[in-house]
């Protein structure tokens, strides 16, 4: 398979998450991505497509605040990565703050997701590397390509960052996708967890259909989006699917409801598709409680490639650092035998 990856993305190195009451080391590490290349063939670096795909789906102040939060925290006296800690309340009006510290907590959602030095910069990559295994697939020399992404997107939605995630690479290449005359394009999301930023960023979206598996939020992260009756609005009542699953969720029951996601996106008549691929629906993932093996990653992947769809993925999240490359070199090999 043809795969992008970044030099830029081992630049994000976090050190430390506030998470269930303490501070833990960072669960998204530059060591997913040195065990992830070690399990693929050649990886290319992307080519550099500029800001203007990025700004088709993250509003230009939150662009901005992405790339001065680190020295901003800094100019305040501070030192190691910025992370927020005061955040508004539902419904407070817009404001223009100036402190570092409301700054954080108007963009940021949680308190996992602090900004490094080397964020923006990887961030960046990441994106250009889903734009590049998209142009593979544009040209159509390639059925589908790679995209290893770090950090991951699927959780940051137009203005905002959150889940480890500061851009949106799935989103910035549906929206290239749609752009380049390729739509209907539709988002398949299999992380372990729901993919709000990008539900979000294509809400009212009706050319853009997503679907989402994942724990079911009642019990598991982002606790606030991917419940079963979140279904899109206005354009896009409709085409928003979200299948939360129960804790403990296998292949059993994992097989159905891809089979549903991907018969909804085959009605809704897609003709570019987008994975969101996550690798922490394993078993033996130390943050998340589905129970898919290795040979069931493989399995997803020859389900996805078998809709016979133009295919771009790009990676989210997976923090089994032994088995991440494996589980992910599975999908592959799934995705290019379907
Ligand atoms: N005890 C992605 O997989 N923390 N983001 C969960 C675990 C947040 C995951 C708490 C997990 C974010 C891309
Ligand atoms: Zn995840």
């Amino acid at each position: 398979m043809l795969t992008f990856c970044s030099r830029a993305q081992s630049a994000h190195a976090p050190s430390f998450e506030l998470v269930n009451g303490a501070a833990e080391a960072h669960a998204e590490t530059p060591a997913r991505l040195a065990n992830m290349l070690a399990e693929m063939g050649e990886v290319r670096e992307p080519a550099d497509h500029g800001l203007a795909p990025i700004v088709a789906v993250h509003d230009p102040d939150y662009l901005a605040f992405l790339q001065s939060a680190h020295e901003a925290w800094l100019g305040a006296g501070r030192e190691g990565d910025a992370i927020g800690y005061a955040f508004p309340v539902r419904g407070r009006r817009p404001l223009d703050l100036e402190r570092i510290d409301g700054r954080l907590g108007q963009y940021g959602f949680d308190t996992v997701t602090p900004i490094a030095a080397g964020t923006w910069e990887a961030a960046y990559g990441a994106a250009q590397a889903a734009l590049s295994a998209l142009d593979a697939v544009a040209s159509g020399a390639l059925r589908q390509a790679f995209a290893l992404c770090r950090p991951p997107g699927h959780h940051a939605g137009a203005d905002y960052f959150g889940g480890y995630c500061y851009l949106n690479n799935a989103a910035i290449a549906a929206r290239a996708a749609a752009a380049r005359g390729m739509g209907p394009v539709a988002v398949l999301d299999v992380d372990y967890h729901h993919g709000n930023g990008t539900q979000d960023i294509f809400w009212e979206d009706g050319s853009v259909f997503f679907a989402s598996i994942h724990a079911d939020p009642r019990t598991d992260f982002p606790y606030f989006w991917g419940h079963a009756d979140e279904r899109g609005a206005g354009d896009g009542e409709g085409t928003t699917f979200n299948q939360p699953l129960p804790r403990g969720t296998g292949w059993a029951e994992y097989e159905p409801a891809l089979g549903k996601a991907l018969e909804a996106i085959s009605r809704f008549g897609a003709k570019t598709l987008i994975v969101s691929y996550g690798a922490d629906t394993f078993a033996d993932d130390p943050i998340t409680q589905f129970a898919l093996t290795t040979d069931d990653m493989e399995r997803v992947g020859a389900m996805i490639g078998a809709a016979g769809l133009p295919t771009v993925a790009v990676m989210e999240g997976g923090y089994n650092v032994t088995a991440l490359g494996r589980n992910v070199a599975a999908f592959i090999a799934g995705l290019e035998g379907g």
